[in-house]
């Protein structure tokens, strides 16, 4: 039943995974082509970030229709042979169900500029304040305001993301239904659940404004309510018809509000995405960047690892910055990659890995804003413009934060072009493709590829490192350790995060170091990741 606990899955951001009609934007067909890649990694399933007909405010996250693809993804008949391709070789297909909002060119959003229409109340309409102020104070998501004027119903409509992400309104019982609906399409398709968009802020309790805040004014009238526990727990009653899985990006929880959504005893999602850990390089907002603290980074997996019987395991993710050099080392490339892998695939629960990461991709070598694509580093930009922000502070504010730094396309070869399209791509190609590349690292034994995979096999072959519990272990940082315990059987992982030889006193027979050697006599090379038995 629970076949996701013993599963790596993998997260592919289409745009940019592998184009195969030569106009420079990923596609169906181009996953399709590369399936035998992803089954010699050793993937058991793929969440595949959102295909459906979108007019690409958000490169799909804002949806106009959930029932088809988007033509420049390809067809439906591709996405069925996904499915198929996929399901032949034991891989699952997880979809990306957005039901916080739709695209304001979604038919429902269009009817409900009419009052009169059946659709009027699917989205929080407001006439808005005395004299044409906004209905209230909240800020979004993306660094906007929460409201947009429609001319032709002359009322603001809710947006906590972009302006054309209209919220829909779960108050109106036919919006739950519909949702429904669109769940036994998927499911009826076979796929094998869903990764739940910002799937905890479904249900709005008032419109009322509140005291301001540094970030998401207004969101103590939508985090983590009882109203969305609800709407899950109806919709875990259909996932349950089909055995179906489900994993939810849930914002600003808490492993008590986490427990809240995905305890066993909820039947509400099977694990949650949560942000603590990757909170650990920034100072309250994303855009504020901090020295990476590896002590708060450690202690929150550790509190996570203690207080959830199962999370969601990420580092990097199509919202975030690469991971190697926030949490790692860019001097130490190699090493560190390998070593926040064995991070990731030896930690207590299921590990999503995102494209690229796998081959230890960067964040992209962008000089300026206009090689940007992401509608929320524009909107940041505007807004810092607004405040007068120099342009050398407002590139160097967004550059390391933008969420195009995971978004460039995947690099399979040194070629122009990366192998992944002969056409100019939709969004720049990183001018290391020579150095890092999927091709270079395939027969290289040593490399960050052949590390992932030989330690997904590991796990596919230890069940200590799929079930067994996490213990932890009294370490000063650079250091992290800790143990993986099931009935007799026990294995210590040490990990060195820093540039520095690191003692330790801990003893073991050598399963796996990210450094060529033959047992471990008690030190740490820079970045070095042990796994002894
Ligand atoms: O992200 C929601 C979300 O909270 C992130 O955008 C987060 O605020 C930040 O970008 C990372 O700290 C989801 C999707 O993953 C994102 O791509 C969409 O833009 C967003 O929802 C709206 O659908
Ligand atoms: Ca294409």
């Amino acid at each position: 039943m629970d076949w996701w606990k013993d599963a790596i899955i993998y997260q592919i951001y289409p745009r940019s995974f592998q184009d195969s009609n030569g106009d420079g934007v990923g596609d169906i067909p181009g996953i399709i082509s590369r399936l035998d890649h992803l089954q010699e990694l050793g993937v058991d399933a793929i969440w595949l970030s959102p295909v459906y007909q979108s007019p690409n405010a958000d490169n799909g996250y804002d949806i106009s229709d959930y029932r088809e693809i988007n033509p420049e993804y390809g067809t439906m008949e591709d996405m069925e042979e996904l499915i198929a391709q996929a399901k032949s070789r034991g891989i699952r297909i997880l979809m990306d169900l957005v039901i916080n909002h739709t695209s304001t060119d979604h038919y429902w959003f269009r009817q409900s500029r009419d009052r009169t229409s059946p659709y009027a109340d699917y989205y929080y309409w407001s006439h808005g304040g005395p004299d044409g102020t906004l209905p209230n104070n909240w800020t979004g998501f993306f660094g906007e305001d929460c409201w947009e004027f429609d001319p032709q119903r002359c009322e603001y409509y809710l947006h906590l993301f972009a302006k054309s992400q209209a919220d829909l309104n779960y108050h109106n019982p036919a919006v739950l239904e519909e949702v429904k609906d669109i769940l036994r399409f998927w499911l009826d398709k076979g796929v094998a659940g869903f990764r739940c968009d910002v799937i905890n802020i479904l249900w709005k309790d008032s419109l009322d404004s509140s005291k301001k805040k540094l970030s998401l004014t207004g969101s103590e009238h939508y985090l983590t309510l009882e109203g969305t526990h609800d709407i899950l727990r109806q919709l875990r009653a259909i996932l349950d018809e089909y055995g179906a899985f489900t994993v939810g990006e849930a914002v600003c929880v808490t492993p008590e509000t986490a427990r809240a959504l995905c305890g066993r005893d909820r039947h509400e999602l099977d694990m949650v995405f949560s942000f603590e850990h990757m909170d650990c390089d920034q100072y309250k907002v994303k855009w504020i960047k901090r020295k990476f603290r590896p002590k708060v980074f450690f202690d929150c997996l550790t509190r996570w690892q203690r207080e959830l019987d199962w999370n969601a395991l990420y580092l990097e993710n199509h919202d975030q910055p690469r991971s190697i050099p926030r949490f790692g080392s860019v001097r130490y490339w190699k090493e560190s990659g390998k070593l926040l892998a064995t991070l990731l695939l030896t930690l207590r629960g299921t590990p999503f890995l995102y494209q690229g990461q796998e081959i230890g991709m960067l964040d992209f070598d962008f000089q300026r804003i206009r090689q940007l694509n992401d509608v929320e580093s524009k909107n940041v930009d505007r807004l810092l413009r607004r405040f007068h922000v120099p342009q050398k502070l407002r590139w160097r504010i967004i550059s390391r934060t933008s969420r195009d730094n995971a978004r460039t396309p995947f690099q399979w070869t040194a070629e122009r072009g990366a192998g992944f399209s002969d056409a100019r791509p939709w969004l720049g190609i990183n001018h290391n493709c020579e150095r890092i590349n999927l091709a270079a690292q395939e027969e290289d034994p040593r490399s960050v590829w052949s590390w992932y995979k030989d330690l997904a096999a590991l796990r596919r072959e230890r069940e200590v490192l799929r079930r067994g519990e996490f213990v932890p272990m009294e370490a000063a940082p650079p250091l992290f350790a800790y143990r993986r315990r099931l009935g007799e059987e026990q294995l210590t992982v040490l990990l060195n995060f820093s540039d520095d030889p690191t003692r330790v006193s801990v003893q073991g027979s050598l399963l796996r170091s990210n450094y060529p050697r033959e047992r471990f006599e008690g030190v740490l090379q820079p970045w070095e990741a042990v796994i002894l038995e």
